[in-house]
């Protein structure tokens, strides 16, 4: 999957056909508004899509493998560049000014930007992926950083707060149109994701890189398993030919998950949650000075997984070695982290053997959490069993073709359990779904979906259903019937179509050049 961010002129690269006439409407008032608002033409348009995450729940960050897929949902960025003949100024403005406004701010001679994390700022986004490409441009010995004036015009169609990761395509889009700004058409996509990832950290939420790499590497109609260990890895996934084709719907719970605001009790609690379990795993059973990785808090439970058994003097990666592993992992933290309560930071501490203090500073300043107790049992339990169902996920994606009806049955059967077992998971033992999740889970179920689950990181957002198609009409019926009028009987029309997305594959991020185009 290696390789540069395709750079193209045409928007047949980028949609599905039946999505063109409806893009190219789009991105025609994109270039026409960018004309207005600066008085000059946008000179080419940086793409990154949201993305779906068919299963691997919150495992990402604790290096274990997951298949997301891009939808087609995005951000676009219009960008025109000019010479600084004075400070380097950014202005950014977007198509909602309503929601979004407009802003401007310089940059330091280094091409620097302060970000305050604090501040719930839409640009933000755009900031720490403008400073993570600063960083690869400077690797690269770029010129003129730092001596450019950027006007951008942003129009995304991911919701945020919806669970399909605008936050990572809007960092993605702008770390790519910060790179295109200083002249780089080549843009390697991996070393593309491994900027936004660690830049998107830097706007507050110690994030894994699945989102990120599920912007950048998505190609249409293909699914994609990423890796994270021994580093960054993505390749295609063809779905099988099923005698019902398999359909993907994502339903909105519309409760808004903002992931910054919640963070130190949940999305950074459980990153915290998991390195200690771990760190404390890793200290049962006697694993000693091991090196620190790539995850947010630099030692993650797969890399316990690795040490353990590499002590054990287990060889080779097969994947039902990998299996069996996972297996009798789970039985260590059942016999070893019996704790139902929790861990108080004392008792972990001690099991660690360090001060609370050091405990704190290690893993708890950087990205604050509130928390008395922390649950290492519960925690390490759903990553290693989620990371099982990912294994069993893939090899059903890839197991032979179906040759009758009853066949594709069970393997779609066979998928949505796995969908709907990580759904309990994360409610029961991971707690990041809520009762709107659980709701429209247990609606989708009863009329005829296969398997239904939370997408993302919960606690609201998004869900994601695989349902037969000739069942796709029933199951949106019983949801606006039984979910949406219920729950928002005010919502208008427009919303309602927007809640629910029967979502094909999409392909990942592109720079469109503009120059020279008459029309799009
Ligand atoms: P969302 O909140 O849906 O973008 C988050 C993380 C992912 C992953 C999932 C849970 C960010 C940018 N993304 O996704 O890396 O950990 O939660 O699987 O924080």
């Amino acid at each position: 999957m290696a390789g540069n961010v395709p750079v193209t002129q045409s928007l047949d690269d980028i949609y599905p056909q039946d999505a063109l006439d409806i893009q190219r409407k789009r991105w025609s008032k994109l270039l026409s508004s960018f004309k207005d608002a600066y008085g000059r033409p946008a000179e080419f348009v940086s793409r990154s899509p949201g993305r779906v995450n068919l299963i691997g729940e919150h495992i990402d960050y604790s290096l274990y493998e997951v298949i997301p897929m891009a939808v087609t949902a995005d951000v676009l960025l219009a960008v025109a560049v000019s010479p600084a003949n004075g400070t380097p100024t950014v202005r950014i403005a977007n198509v909602q000014s309503d929601k979004f406004a407009t802003r401007s701010f310089t940059l330091a001679q280094d091409g620097g930007v302060d970000i305050d994390a604090k501040s719930h700022e839409w640009t933000n986004y755009f900031k720490s992926g403008l400073r993570g490409a600063t960083e690869l441009l400077k690797k690269h010995a770029v010129k003129g950083i730092g001596q450019l004036n950027i006007d951008i015009l942003a129009d995304g169609t991911v919701p945020a707060g919806g669970g399909l990761s605008s936050s990572a395509a809007f960092v993605c889009a702008s770390a790519l149109a910060v790179m295109r700004a200083h002249g780089q058409e080549t843009v390697d996509k991996k070393e593309l994701v491994e900027l936004a990832v660690v830049s998107e950290r830097a706007v507050g939420v110690n994030s894994g890189g699945m989102d990120q790499a599920a912007s950048v590497f998505s190609q249409r109609g293909s699914a994609l398993y990423v890796g994270f260990q021994p580093e960054l890895s993505a390749r295609t996934i063809e779905f099988p030919q099923t005698h019902t084709p398999l359909t993907f719907v994502i339903a909105q719970s519309f409760v808004a998950a903002d992931k910054h605001v919640t963070a130190p009790v949940c999305y950074n609690l459980r990153v915290v949650e998991c390195t200690l379990a771990a760190r404390v795993l890793a200290s049962i059973c006697g694993l000693k000075d091991l090196p620190d990785d790539s995850s947010p808090l630099g030692f993650s439970l797969r890399s316990f997984h690795d040490s353990y058994f590499k002590k054990k003097g287990a060889v080779g990666d097969d994947v039902k070695d990998f299996r069996s592993q996972l297996d009798q992992l789970v039985h260590i933290v059942d016999n070893y982290l019996p704790q139902e309560e929790g861990y108080t930071r004392q008792q972990i501490s001690d099991l660690i053997g360090t001060s609370v203090d050091e405990l704190e500073k290690r893993y708890m300043t950087k990205f604050p959490v509130r928390a008395d107790t922390f649950k290492l049992r519960q925690r390490a339990m759903h990553v290693f069993g989620e990371a099982v169902r990912v294994l069993k996920f893939m090899d059903l994606l890839q197991s032979p073709t179906p040759s009758n009806e009853q066949e594709s049955e069970e393997l779609l059967k066979g998928l949505g359990g796995l969908l709907n077992d990580t759904q309990e998971s994360c409610r029961d033992v991971y707690e990041c779904s809520c009762p709107e999740l659980d709701e429209l889970c247990k609606l989708a179920r009863s009329a005829g979906a296969y398997g239904s689950r939370l997408t993302g990181a919960g606690w609201g957002g998004c869900s994601v259903h695989l349902v037969p198609q000739a069942k796709v009409e029933a199951v949106k019926k019983a949801w606006e019937e039984k979910y949406y009028k219920k729950h928002f009987p005010d919502m208008d029309a427009e919303k309602l179509q927007d809640a629910i997305v029967v979502s094909k594959p999409g392909s990942g991020s592109t720079l469109f050049q503009v120059a020279g185009r008459e029309s799009l």
